[in-house]
């Protein structure tokens, strides 16, 4: 069974693992900004280790539609201070940034993991990675910038696409000598996607399981949630929820989530039908 080696931790896949989400950012999307402050959101790390979390990922970019990004000087005063508390807690610590100045700064502290929603594609971020390669790294998909990636996304075949881009990106990550094993793959839910889009990758999932590495995936409070369900941000938990388990019945092996410890109980529950645990005192 697969293991995803990071810096200090190598995540045995076998079972599937939830990464809690820390936005340190004033405009984050799902949580107003109630985590900006460096403080909070270091104990927002220790509630969601407590909720059950098994990787911290940790990040000062929105990538809301339409949020404007911070410079890289912001962006480092935001996740530092938090990245330097999160790599005392024994858990796993991802940095969720696309800069090769933001993934130095992190990797030097510490940080295991750098989770790109860029997929490295960015100037400088494949030689850092290059350098620190003992960490692990998650290259999700996007179509456009986070800016303008919900005006008019459009795909012929949005699984194809998908599969195309996260295959290349992955040949060319190992191709700077990164080993296979310290990589997973993401399809990137509500990045530049329409809402079809998103439940065409769930219902297709299993059409990314080949490609040679671990799938993660993020459906936590998105807008697709939002548009199935009819709800507002903060009462999409039960959608939330949901999609994580489709997800990893479909075989991912990771889940991005704001909800650890309800996600940690649904898939308690998951696990326990998997394994046969129980059965044999009924
Ligand atoms: C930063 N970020 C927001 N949504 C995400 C998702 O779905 N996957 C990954 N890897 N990162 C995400």
């Amino acid at each position: 069974m697969s293991v995803w080696q990071t810096t200090r931790f190598a995540i045995d896949l076998a079972r599937p693992r939830v990464m809690g989400i820390v936005n340190v950012t004033p405009d984050s999307f799902s949580d107003g900004g109630q985590h900006a402050s460096a403080a909070s959101a270091m104990a927002h790390c220790d509630a969601l280790l407590r909720g059950g979390a098994h990787i911290l990922d940790i990040g000062g970019e929105s990538t809301r539609p339409g949020a404007r990004a911070p410079s890289v000087d912001e962006e480092l005063q935001r996740v530092l201070p938090v990245l330097r508390h999160a790599v005392t807690l024994g858990v796993p610590v991802s940095v969720d940034t696309s800069r090769p100045q933001v993934m130095r700064a992190a990797l030097d502290l510490g940080v295991d993991i750098v989770n790109d929603v860029r997929a490295l594609q960015r100037e400088g971020a494949l030689e850092v990675m290059a350098a620190h390669s003992s960490a692990g790294v998650c290259l999700m998909h996007m179509q456009g910038e986070p800016g303008t990636m919900q005006s008019a996304p459009h795909y012929v075949d949005v699984l194809a696409e998908v599969r195309g881009f996260l295959a290349a990106r992955l040949a060319a990550v190992l191709a700077r000598g990164i080993a296979a094993n310290r990589i997973v793959l993401d399809p990137g839910i509500g990045f530049g996607k329409t809402v079809d889009d998103n439940l065409s990758l769930l219902r297709r999932q299993h059409e990314l399981l080949d490609i040679g590495a671990p799938l993660l995936v993020g459906w936590s409070r998105k807008a697709t949630l939002g548009a199935v369900t009819g709800r507002g941000v903060h009462e999409r938990q039960a959608a939330s929820i949901a999609a994580a388990m489709l997800a990893v019945q479909r075989g991912a092996r990771i889940v991005r989530v704001h909800d650890v410890a309800a996600t940690v109980d649904a898939l308690a529950l998951w696990q326990a039908i998997e394994n046969n645990r129980g059965t044999e005192q009924q």
